[in-house]
């Protein structure tokens, strides 16, 4: 039978076993946490699977299903079915998959486990991208200006919410985020179309109709603050990361501390941060994400699970994301306070995906050849090796390399070297662009804005 959690809290200790909810790299990470601080792992996986590292390492494997993610990893019968077959007492999620769903993180507790994130209602919360906005503003985390709430039905009304505001304007879905669901209007005639078309893809997609309008930011840049709550009310922030670098919201290079950010500005959000953490009762680790344009902040979500670029955290504050998602979900007390969080350094990540470096498109197969780099200051998190059959059904990411040094400009010189040294055969990968990237002037500089990537793209595709 499965320990409740109060016997687990009571007795003070760890969890003897954790079942890894997912796949890929942040399966081998999470698994590398556990085996330091000495809980076994269970990995479940798809058929797709079966053959990858992090499923040899792990003390147990159960074979959940078929590769299709609906089937596997995200058949929520089967993953509490193999916690309780293999007598594992917390379930970490991951990013992706399941780990921002409330009624996934409902019914794992209602089972009998322990959830390694926050509670399902705070899920719930930020998952609904009206109510999370409506608990920042009154938590005191500036938003972005807008219709302050879901947009009502009466055509006037809307008409006239938005004039307030100001074209242009951004239109969201409350149950998408992302990048998923949200439509800019540029002029008064073409407002109403726009809500009704986000509105009809907001049910299809997310079985919400609610949409909301925001003032549209036009060259902001993405700043995230990462967070650490325990069940104590004890609050941190890890300071911040600069995610600018991507394209169709998906992040390929991630960097922290962000370059020419005003730094009162940053001391007193990631202070907001906090203080709304401490509010609402926030539990394990949290980013929330920013637009920042003109030296102002502005919320536009809350993620509730550890982030892909997590790492370059680690590597500018020496602190483990991911045994701190652990040891908070055992019910212990942070070990440390604000002012020992203390960061040095710079780090860059840059994402490598099993992809086109030019058109895009997924390279998924055989990597006949796997050379990964190594040096000061650099650290690879991947759960591929040579031989290894990149499936098809998944993201392409196949790992992340990140560098760090006592300067952005030395992290940006490892991470060229690391770059160059590294060989990915049989599949196509996107180091080409990053290495194109890694010498941009613009880039260089430091400060892009969330659309400096697909522009660069569009000019050079024009040019060539
Ligand atoms: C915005 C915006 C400009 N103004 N909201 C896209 C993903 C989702 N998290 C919010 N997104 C945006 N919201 C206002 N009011 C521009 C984006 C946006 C974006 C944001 C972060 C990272 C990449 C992005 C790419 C395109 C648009």
């Amino acid at each position: 039978m499965v320990l409740a959690k109060a016997a687990v809290k009571g007795a003070d200790k760890l969890f003897d076993k954790i079942l890894i909810a997912n796949r890929g790299e942040i399966a081998l990470r999470i698994q590398r946490a556990c085996r330091e601080l000495g809980i076994k792992t269970v990995v479940v996986h798809s058929e797709a699977d079966h053959d990858a590292k992090y499923v040899r390492l792990a003390d147990e494997s159960v074979c959940i299903g078929p590769p299709a993610s609906a089937q596997s990893y995200l058949h929520v019968p089967a993953i509490i079915a193999a916690a309780e077959v293999t007598d594992a007492q917390a379930i970490h999620p991951g990013y992706g998959f399941l780990s921002e769903n409330a009624d996934f993180a409902d019914k794992v507790e209602k089972s009998g486990f322990v959830f390694i994130g926050p509670r399902a209602e705070t899920i719930r919360l930020m998952g609904d991208k009206v109510s999370a906005k409506a608990a920042m503003t009154k938590a005191g985390v500036p938003c972005v200006p807008g219709s302050d709430g879901a947009l009502p039905e009466d055509a006037k009304e809307i008409v006239r919410m938005a004039r307030a505001v100001g074209y242009p304007i951004i239109v969201k879905a409350a149950g998408g985020g992302g990048g998923r669901g949200m439509r800019v209007v540029h002029t008064e005639a073409a407002l109403l179309p726009a809500v009704t078309l986000t509105r009809g893809e907001a049910k299809a997609a997310f079985g919400n109709a609610t949409v909301y309008l925001e003032k549209y930011l036009t060259h902001p840049r993405h700043i995230e603050i990462q967070v650490l709550a325990d069940e104590h009310k004890n609050v941190v922030h890890l300071y911040e990361r600069d995610c600018s670098m991507q394209r169709r919201h998906q992040k390929i290079i991630e960097e922290a501390p962000a370059t020419g950010v005003n730094q009162r500005a940053l001391t007193r959000i990631s202070e907001r941060c906090v203080d709304a953490c401490k509010r609402i009762g926030y539990r394990g680790a949290g980013t929330f994400e920013f637009l920042y344009e003109n030296d102002e902040f502005f919320f536009i979500e809350m993620n509730t699970r550890v982030q892909v670029e997590h790492a370059v955290t680690e590597a500018i504050t020496g602190i483990d994301i991911v045994q701190q998602q652990i040891l908070i979900a055992a019910g212990r007390k942070l070990a440390f306070r604000q002012r020992d969080v203390v960061r040095r350094g710079h780090a860059i990540e840059c994402r490598i995906n099993a992809e086109d470096p030019t058109s895009f498109l997924p390279s998924p197969g055989r990597i006949t050849s796997w050379h990964p780099p190594g040096g000061p200051g650099i650290r690879v998190d991947s759960h591929a090796y040579q031989n290894y059959f990149v499936p098809p059904h998944y993201d392409s990411m196949i790992g992340k390399v990140i560098a760090c040094g006592d300067s952005r400009e030395q992290a940006i010189a490892r991470m060229r070297i690391a770059l160059s040294e590294m060989v990915v055969e049989g599949i196509r990968t996107n180091i080409p662009l990053h290495q194109e990237l890694l010498l941009d002037e613009k880039f260089l500089r430091g400060g892009t804005s969330i659309h400096y990537l697909e522009e660069r793209m569009a000019k050079r595709k024009g040019s060539g």
